[in-house]
């Protein structure tokens, strides 16, 4: 049996130095350009840990991108997640007053009950909801992974060509494999 580990704090302000930024960007699977604006939880690990040193959620501007400030200085691997993606990481390092700007890649849509793999529990959501548009009985943006208002046969691609798949998780050796 493991034991948990303790979550370690990360202070808002490093005693070694200035802290850094991260400007972040994702694409968000069938969204349109310009239409990448979608709340995202972004989840900091430090080398060789599994529990989150910090966790923060923002909101991606209309080109999918987004900031997160005063993070202490040092490496990383960075977890980003939309509610209804597959989890993606990048390792990265935080330099003191510096912006770092890293590319997050593809959020793959499809994962309607957000356990962060695409399995027929979030096709029956997908199905029971089929036909609905938003401000109607049974719509539940957790099924609308194009975020068009309707959930449609558009929605059943996205869940039909990600089907199987399951998002990135981070394990102890996630800064080393990630860094390669
Ligand atoms: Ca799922
Ligand atoms: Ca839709």
């Amino acid at each position: 049996m493991v034991l948990a580990e303790k979550p370690t704090l990360l202070p808002t302000f490093s005693p070694l130095g200035l802290p850094g930024s991260l400007k972040g960007k994702i694409d968000i699977q069938g969204h349109a350009t310009g239409n990448q604006s979608v709340p995202l939880v972004v989840q900091f690990f430090k080398p060789g840990e599994i529990i989150p040193t910090a966790r923060y959620e923002v909101l991606t501007n209309s080109n999918g991108e987004f900031m997160i400030e005063r993070i202490a200085a040092g490496d990383y691997v960075v977890a980003v997640k939309n509610s209804h993606t597959l989890q993606v990481a990048a390792a990265l390092t935080i330099g003191q007053g510096t912006l770092t700007n890293t590319n997050f890649g593809l959020l793959r849509e499809g994962d309607a009950n957000n356990d962060n793999q695409i399995t027929t529990l979030d096709l029956s959501v997908l199905t029971q909801q089929m036909g609905t548009s938003q401000g109607q009985p049974g719509y539940q943006e957790t099924a609308d992974f194009n975020a068009d208002g309707f959930i449609s046969i558009l929605d059943f691609s996205l869940l039909a060509g990600n089907f199987n798949q399951q998002g990135y998780i981070v394990t102890r050796d996630s800064f080393d494999e990630l860094s390669a």
